[in-house]
């Protein structure tokens, strides 16, 4: 059995033309059913839907042989145990620095002040802005990072960002880049070398197919 770990939403959708290349479709739709495991046309392999912070975990632990994550997931997680064979280039955004508008960010670098920064990336931006050399108090949100400047809890933001409406509509905008975002395919170090023969076509195949739609 292999089994693949994949979170609702946009990773599904986009996951959906991958698998359908490899002969894989599913036979529920996780938006609207509650179960957890998901069986295929393919009696050898099974989905697993849990939240995207949390695909990487089950591949590393091997309760997933392959799962879907975005680079921002993977990042925040560190990759430990995790082979990163294909960048699939589904999803794509880019992680920020956002402040409010007329928020001199640049100055306030210069300067040397202590930022406070809002975030669910908590990991990634302390070693983005320690490489910088910016001193940061890092305050962990789970979400709606937007909010945290607007009532004085945080001086700026970090967080993905796609077509920029969510900023402009806060009134925020981005003023730094960290990196530029879309989901891997991840595969468990283990399961790569035990079930070779079953995985290989299946990245192999995500591979081509992410390749021909003009990304990875
Ligand atoms: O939503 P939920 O709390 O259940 O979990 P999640 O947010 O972790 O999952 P999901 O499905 O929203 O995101 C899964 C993955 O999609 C992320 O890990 C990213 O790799 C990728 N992705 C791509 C995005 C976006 N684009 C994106 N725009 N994830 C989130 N956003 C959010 C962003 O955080 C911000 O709130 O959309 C908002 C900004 O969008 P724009 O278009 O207004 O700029
Ligand atoms: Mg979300």
């Amino acid at each position: 059995m292999i089994t693949l770990a994949l979170s609702k939403g946009r990773i599904f959708e986009e996951t959906l033309p991958l698998l359908a290349a490899a002969g894989i479709s599913p036979l529920e739709d996780p938006e609207t059913s509650r179960r957890l495991i998901i069986g295929t046309n393919r009696a050898d392999v099974r989905l697993i839907i849990v939240r995207a912070t949390d695909v990487p975990t089950y591949v590393q632990h091997g309760a997933a042989d392959l799962g879907v994550a975005g680079k921002d997931v993977l990042m925040e997680h560190g990759g430990e145990g995790l082979y990163q064979p294909v960048d699939l280039g589904i999803a794509r955004c880019r992680m920020m620095v956002a402040a409010p508008v007329g928020f001199d960010y640049a100055a306030a670098v210069r300067q040397g002040a202590r930022l406070r920064v809002a975030t669910k990336y908590v990991n990634t931006a302390r070693l983005f802005f320690a490489a910088k050399g910016v001193h940061v108090d890092l305050i962990k949100l789970y979400g709606s990072m937007e909010l945290a400047p607007l009532v004085g809890l945080a001086d700026v933001i970090v967080d993905l960002v796609s077509t920029g409406g969510t900023l402009r509509a806060n009134n925020l905008a981005a003023v730094e880049e960290i990196a530029p975002i879309s989901a891997r395919l991840i595969v468990n170090q283990a399961a790569l070398k035990l079930k070779h023969a079953q995985l290989q076509p299946i990245i192999a195949t995500f591979r081509q197919a992410a390749g021909v739609g003009g990304a990875g």
